[in-house]
């Protein structure tokens, strides 16, 4: 018999009433579903494979979807709810979503699963999950999509606003938003690295970078190369709030997952000021020159794992939020 000392004993049974009267934290983990819904990770796969290559721009899209939803009341799906008409205030209306697209794709992929196994598979899963799918279908990065999120109850439009960074942030701004999601600056410059493909419109740039820097009229960016923004405003965007035209925004291989983005970035070519930001500090710009030391296979390793992170963002677990029946409203 083990002799406990009385010091011993008394913390002895601290302990055990903190660990009783604590909640356990539950965790994601791989497989969440193995037991619940074997087959949830295979149908999602399935209908990725099926239908991205319509659409490869919809990678895109769907990549994009997962950030603003992680950044916005953590990864729990509140970006896919409707308003419910007490007001037109939920995350879906803001002006960071507005062309945030793919919400059928989901709505499609969670009808599978309900019939599937009814009231199992959360909605913010299925985004974590359609994202990695999406991207590795288009010929991207892979990485692991531990699951067990649950839904959330509530969207504001006014969160994506102030959550969402901005496309004119600057470099110490960028850094404090991902901060305050628990993300460093390596996460900041790999994360970015997904505008190695898509698109963006010109009227969520063109005003500050082409046609009225500073408040300028007629000024252009002086950090953006001179070329390319005499180009974009000869052929790309006729004003500054044109917004029917896209442009890509890593030209010549917005298709292609790789590194072409951080080189652009370089040579004054980052389409956004958010992006071009990323050069403007030295712990930033060091860790640029090393992905483009390395392979773009070091590069995906490093992406798969700041997307890992990004998708434990103040994740709910256990009983907390619910598994939505319909991904756009909450049960009851
Ligand atoms: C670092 C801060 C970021 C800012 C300021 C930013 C901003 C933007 C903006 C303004 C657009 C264009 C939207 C439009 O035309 O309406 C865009 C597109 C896109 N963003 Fe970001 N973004 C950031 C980080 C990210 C991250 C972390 C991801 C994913 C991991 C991401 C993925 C994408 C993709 C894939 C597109 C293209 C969407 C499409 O083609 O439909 N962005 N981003
Ligand atoms: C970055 O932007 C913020 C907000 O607009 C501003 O307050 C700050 O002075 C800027 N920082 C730098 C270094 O330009
Ligand atoms: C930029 O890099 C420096 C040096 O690596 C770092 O200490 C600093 O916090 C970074 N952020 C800003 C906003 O300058
Ligand atoms: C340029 O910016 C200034 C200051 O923000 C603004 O007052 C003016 O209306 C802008 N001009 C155009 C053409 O957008
Ligand atoms: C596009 O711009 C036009 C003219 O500025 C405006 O009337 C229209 O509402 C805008 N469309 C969108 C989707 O923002
Ligand atoms: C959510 O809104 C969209 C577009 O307004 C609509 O097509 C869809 O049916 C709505 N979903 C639910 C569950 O109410
Ligand atoms: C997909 C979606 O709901 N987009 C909305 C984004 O916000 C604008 C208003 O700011 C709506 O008109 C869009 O329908």
């Amino acid at each position: 018999m083990i002799k406990m000392g009385w010091l011993h004993f008394v913390g002895f049974i601290i302990m055990s009433l903190l660990a009783s009267s604590i909640p356990t934290q539950a965790q994601l983990q791989l497989g969440f579903y193995s037991k619940s819904c074997p087959k949830a990770e295979k149908i999602v796969q399935d209908f990725v494979n099926k239908h991205i290559h319509n659409a490869p721009s919809l990678a895109a899209t769907l990549i994009r979807m997962h950030f603003h939803d992680c950044f916005v009341r953590g990864c729990d799906a509140s970006l896919l709810l409707n308003s419910t008409g007490d007001g037109d205030d939920v995350e879906k209306e803001s002006f960071p979503n507005l062309s945030v697209r793919g919400f059928d794709f989901i709505d499609r992929v969670k009808s599978l699963l309900e019939a599937e196994c009814p009231g199992t598979v959360s909605c913010a899963d299925i985004i974590a999950l359609v994202a990695r799918d999406a991207i590795v279908a288009t010929g991207g990065p892979s990485w692991r999509v531990p699951t067990g999120r649950r839904d959330g109850l509530i969207s504001r439009e006014s969160e994506a606003l102030t959550e969402i960074p901005a496309p004119f942030d600057n470099f110490t701004v960028l850094q404090t938003r991902f901060a305050s999601k628990g993300l460093d600056i390596k996460d900041l410059v790999l994360l970015s690295g997904a505008h190695t493909i898509g698109v963006a419109q010109c009227s969520v740039f063109a005003n500050r970078r082409l046609f009225n820097f500073s408040g300028v009229a007629g000024a252009v960016d002086p950090s953006m190369d001179s070329l390319y923004a005499a180009n974009l405003k000869a052929n790309k965007c006729k004003s500054a709030n044109d917004n029917t035209t896209i442009v890509e925004m890593d030209p010549g291989s917005r298709n292609t997952f790789d590194l072409s983005y951080y080189s652009l970035l370089l040579k004054g070519r980052g389409l956004f000021e958010s992006d071009q930001a990323l050069t403007t500090n030295a712990t930033s710009l060091a860790i640029i020159n090393q992905l483009l030391r390395e392979s773009v296979g070091n590069f995906f390793g490093e992406f798969g794992l700041s997307m890992e992170r990004m998708g434990r963002i103040q994740v709910k677990t256990g009983t907390e939020g619910e598994v939505r029946k319909h991904c756009a409203r909450v049960n009851g």
